[in-house]
């Protein structure tokens, strides 16, 4: 199946990224995490509201805005929402949230036409993924504001895993579930930067600021685009291309997955968490088929990372002098 043609898949290779507009189908692929994400609120606030951790639970209030309360009153609603474990603090009750409109998601036959054209059959999902259902920017605290609730910095994806998987081919896959927009906060990136090195990342920015980043020494500010993208598109990104977010300035939550899948057999960049075949031609009773197998493996991680594991996620451990 090539759903991209040759001068697409080239232009993947020249550029380091592509957008696709209408890969996903709203009804089968985006509604179903819509309302599995409104369940999954509804079922918190609820939660929150009953331990007094909520003065209300803002049920009268849209998604978006019934978050940004949330979030105001303190609640760290990210890592319920999350597909993914924490890289420290991993305890037997840590939140994930391993539903089945998201397993669905990382299984789409239509996501997975695409991904197969420019990486091939045999499809292995990369455990590094994350959903970010960012609230306008104004609404969030401080202390909350990380690259799952506000403006991410800018980074290679090359840069978030560990060097065995350096050659591995990890494709990022970052998908909107509501139009991702300039004003809302889209991505940003360096057309073609996927052929410099992997740069330095730095640990703590100029403000004391968290968060993995490549300094400003290294970026050409003249040469980056935003990508806004549609509900349904998808923007896939090669591994070094550099990219970052712009912040959330409108009334409404930017809302994505990032998704990554890399061929069969190549590390992953994260050993620590569990991956799985989403599409084998050649093998495809290996398969995952279950979204109860799926969360399996991540309890099964979890329980493993509470119980002693310290495993390392980053290559980054102290900041060069280049940093400051
Ligand atoms: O959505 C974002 O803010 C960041 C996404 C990202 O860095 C990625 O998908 O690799
Ligand atoms: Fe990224």
């Amino acid at each position: 199946m090539a759903t991209f043609n040759q001068a697409s898949v080239r232009r993947f290779r020249e550029e380091g990224y592509l957008v696709a507009e209408g890969v996903l189908d709203v009804e089968r692929d985006i509604q179903p995490v819509v309302d599995e994400y409104a369940e999954l609120l509804e079922e918190v606030t609820e939660r929150w509201y009953a331990d007094g951790k909520l003065a209300s639970t803002y049920r009268d209030l849209p998604f978006g805005q019934r978050l940004a309360k949330v979030l105001e009153s303190g609640q760290a609603y990210y890592q319920y929402f999350d597909i993914s474990l924490p890289q420290a603090n991993v305890t037997l009750d840590t939140p994930i949230h391993l539903g089945e409109a998201v397993f669905g998601l990382l299984r789409s036959p239509r996501l997975l036409d695409a991904v197969e054209s420019l990486i091939g059959p045999e499809i292995y999902s990369n455990p590094i993924q994350h959903v970010r259902i960012k609230p306008p920017e104004r609404l969030v605290p401080e202390g909350h504001r990380n690259s799952l609730t506000a403006t991410t910095d800018w980074h290679q994806d090359q840069g978030v895993i560990i060097p065995e998987a350096d050659a591995s081919e990890i494709l990022t896959v970052w998908l909107p579930i509501v139009d991702a927009t300039v004003e809302n906060g889209c991505l940003r990136l360096i057309p073609g930067s996927h052929r410099d090195d992997l740069m330095l990342h730095c640990l703590v920015g100029r403000e004391g600021r968290k968060g993995l980043h490549i300094p400003d020494q290294f970026l050409r500010p003249e040469e980056t685009i935003p990508v806004p993208v549609k509900r349904g598109g998808v923007l896939f990104l090669h591994r070094r291309t550099m990219h970052a977010s712009l912040s959330n300035r409108s009334d409404g939550i930017r809302w994505s997955f990032d998704l990554r899948y890399n061929p069969i057999g190549q590390p992953t960049g994260r050993p620590a968490f569990p991956g799985f075949v989403a599409r084998s031609r050649r093998n495809p009773e290996t398969e995952l088929r279950s979204t109860r197998d799926w969360a399996t493996l991540w309890q099964q991680t979890r329980a493993r990372l509470a119980e002693s594991e310290k495993p390392t996620f980053n290559r980054w451990t102290a900041d060069s002098p280049a940093c400051a």
